[in-house]
């Protein structure tokens, strides 16, 4: 890990990073005698990831990857080298506003063609964005599988509101925490959907350290025999704060990601959590006994080295598709104090031991289906933002109000009807109109047409353009897109299919989203993550069973729904509480094609997505001219309904036949890899 410490006012500078990507086996050669020996699981190479052998995508051998800790203003530079078989990448650098060059936004097919294999690309631009984020690829599920690292954006102690709430910010104590499986997760998720089987989660990592358990799936049990991650305080501190001994208060970065729903609980036995910052920005402390985080997010927690020096469980308890019947995924880490000897915390590991029962929880997730009492929970849009640099205007009346409503929808023929019984009888998909069952009623696998559930943004499944928005824009068409207010089989609103879902939002507006979860068949709160921009989260809510996007949008018309307008926290990623909304602000001020989208691998995967298209195109900014290019070859001629066409010569004349074939066997030597023959529009037929 290159790291950058010690930020100075006025002093930037460039770092320079190489990155080679790869798939590469778990518990490898390297590994040794790990865990048997556990000296070995740290040996270089060795990538532990949960101690079973399966392939990861990887950058430079390691999970998570290189580290990237740099200086607000630094030049960052990365060479990615793709060293895939077959798959191509791409690397968001999450957080960063990439307000000079967004181009650099890592997404494919919006910002950038994917990056080949075999083939390099160099990421190069300024850590815009102060804070704890994460680097990641945006393509499939090379995330999940292990295509990710942290990226620290850290400012001079002057410009950090944060600073008088901590003494150490030390690059060791970041800490990702990572679902994991002991396959690769397709193997687990695809498989899963296209049997409409349930999903679940199956482990956590740690910075790449922990065990796996066996929840009755046949895998190897390594939960108890693979090392922790420790992370290391000291009670007295050191040099002055030593002398003072009123120091020792660490700041711990948490960032989080899962390919499902799995939000996690975290916990420090004997330590109260002092949270000071989510992801760009600072906020007034708040004392907690655990927090909540979901996909995509990031917290910055202080901890007090105030207790009897020794080893204490960080505890990590997941929710949601983590938490069902048998299946109770937890990891821990250990915080040791230097004064005592390395070493496991007695305290049992249990589920259940990470069981929070008394003091206050940040985040709460599932609100409207967990007994909470109501003074334990403090929302995320309770927090009071104290980062004035990052605070913009949101008071006003917004140029533009966006609704933007979630569910999970299956796809079904409809056969109630006439054209549903031809279609069911001849066995054809996608010739005919398909309802959407907008509730998941009656889906039976005689007229399911696509596995699922899907989960949907207004009832629209995302899928990628053919080439990249913002670096190809001279080749966007006014019918390429679907719309929020577009409906029909071109958009995909009524049938199974996937289209480029694009909200226009004019530059330099003030922009209201209001996120709706209308779904009643999973309890999901989805996280939500924008590129480009942080955002104000101004309200927040539970409704429960009854809300629809109606009951929201008159509420929030007649202004019944109460906002913070001033101080709202800053956050680029919302947790959006399930049967209830969550209303964001931000002003567009970063013309581009930015994408919005649930920060679950598995959902984004699906099509729980949309880009916002900000200004025209003459607003955004240019990349470089030798900027990679890329996109369909499809000759018009050629495209259409798949079909097999018999050509018969029927020849006038002896001569003419005779010519006829003469073209045809001198068209099939002039290409010979076609083979095709092609009729000849000049030789007279009957
Ligand atoms: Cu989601």
């Amino acid at each position: 890990m290159m790291v950058r410490s010690g930020c100075l006012p006025g002093l930037t500078s460039t770092c320079v990073y190489n990155f080679t990507i790869s798939e590469h086996g778990t518990m490898a050669l390297q590994c040794g005698d790990c865990p048997t020996n556990l000296t070995h699981c740290s040996n270089v190479g060795c990538i532990q990831a949960g101690g079973m052998v399966r392939v990861s995508s990887v950058v430079n051998q390691q999970i998570p990857g290189p580290g990237i800790q740099v200086c607000l203003g630094d030049l960052v530079v990365v060479n990615v080298h793709n060293g895939f078989m077959s798959k191509v990448a791409t690397i968001h650098w999450h957080g960063l506003h990439q307000t000079q060059t967004p181009h650099m936004d890592g997404v494919p097919f919006l910002t950038q063609c994917p990056i080949q294999p075999h083939t390099d690309f160099t990421y190069k631009f300024v850590a815009d964005t102060p804070g704890t984020h994460m680097w990641h690829s945006h393509i499939g599920f090379e995330e999940s599988d292990g295509l990710f690292g942290p990226l620290v954006v850290r400012r001079p102690l002057t410009s950090d509101p944060s600073s008088p709430h901590y003494d150490y910010d030390l690059a060791e104590h970041y800490m990702i925490v990572w679902h994991w499986y002991s396959q690769p997760s397709s193997q687990h998720l695809t498989t899963a959907l296209h049997r409409n089987g349930s999903v679940y989660g199956a482990g956590l990592i740690i910075n790449g350290k922990g065990g796996l358990e066996n929840f009755g799936a046949g895998w190897k049990e390594t939960y108890s025999k693979m090392p922790r991650e420790t992370f290391t305080i000291s009670k007295v501190g050191a040099g002055i704060l030593r002398i003072l001994r009123k120091g020792k208060r660490y700041r711990f970065r948490l960032a989080f990601n899962s390919a499902v729903y799995c939000p996690v609980q975290m916990s420090i036995d004997q330590h109260k959590l002092t949270v000071i910052a989510s992801e760009s920005a600072s906020f007034q402390p708040v004392e907690v006994s655990s927090l909540m985080i979901n996909g995509g997010e990031r917290y910055d927690v202080v901890v007090k080295g105030d207790q009897i020096p020794g080893n204490y469980w960080i505890r990590f308890r997941a929710l949601g598709d983590c938490y069902k019947d048998h299946i109770k995924v937890h990891q821990e880490a250990v915080l040791h104090y230097q004064e005592t000897e390395e070493g496991l915390p007695l305290a049992g590991t249990a589920y259940e031991d990470g069981r929070i029962t008394t003091g206050k929880v940040l985040n709460p997730m599932q609100v409207s289906v967990t007994n909470y009492t109501e003074d334990s929970i403090i929302l995320v849009s309770d927090l009071n933002n104290t980062d004035f640099d990052q605070e913009v205007d949101v008071s006003g009346e917004p140029d533009h109000v966006e609704y933007l409503y979630f569910d999970f929808n299956s796809f079904v023929r409809d056969l109630s009807c006439v054209c549903g019984i031809v279609e069911a009888l001849w066995g054809t998909v996608g010739q005919y109109a398909h309802k959407m069952d907008i509730r998941y009623r009656n889906v039976t696998e005689d007229n399911l047409v696509a596995p699922g559930p899907y989960p949907q943004i207004n009832n629209k499944l995302f899928g990628y353009p053919s080439f990249p928005l913002l670096t190809q824009r001279e080749h966007v068409t006014p019918d390429l897109f679907c719309r929020s207010n577009t409906t029909g089989s071109p958009h995909c609103s009524d049938k199974y299919c996937k289209c480029p879902y694009v909200i226009d939002l004019p530059l330099d507006s003030l922009v209201e989203i209001v996120l709706i979860d209308i779904s009643i068949i999973r309890d999901q709160d989805h996280p939500f993550h924008l590129h480009g921009y942080s955002f104000h989260v101004v309200a927040m809510g539970t409704v429960g069973e009854n809300v629809t996007l109606d009951y929201i949008r008159d509420l929030n018309e007649k202004g019944k729904i109460p906002k913070k307008l001033n101080n709202a926290p800053i956050k680029d990623t919302v947790s959006v509480p399930t049967r209830g909304y969550a209303i964001l602000r931000f002003v567009t001020s970063n013309p581009g094609y930015w994408f919005f989208h649930c920060h679950i691998s598995n959902h984004v995967e699906m099509g729980m997505a949309l880009v916002m298209k900000v200004g025209d195109h003459e607003d955004m900014l240019e990349e470089p001219e030798d900027f990679p290019t890329c996109g369909s070859w499809q000759r018009k001629a050629d495209s259409g309904d798949e079909k097999c066409s018999t050509h018969a010569y029927v020849c006038r004349s002896r001569a003419a036949c005779k010519s006829s074939l003469i073209t045809s066997n001198a068209r099939l030597r002039r290409s010979p890899k076609t083979l095709q023959i092609v009729q000849n529009p000049d030789v007279p037929t009957e």
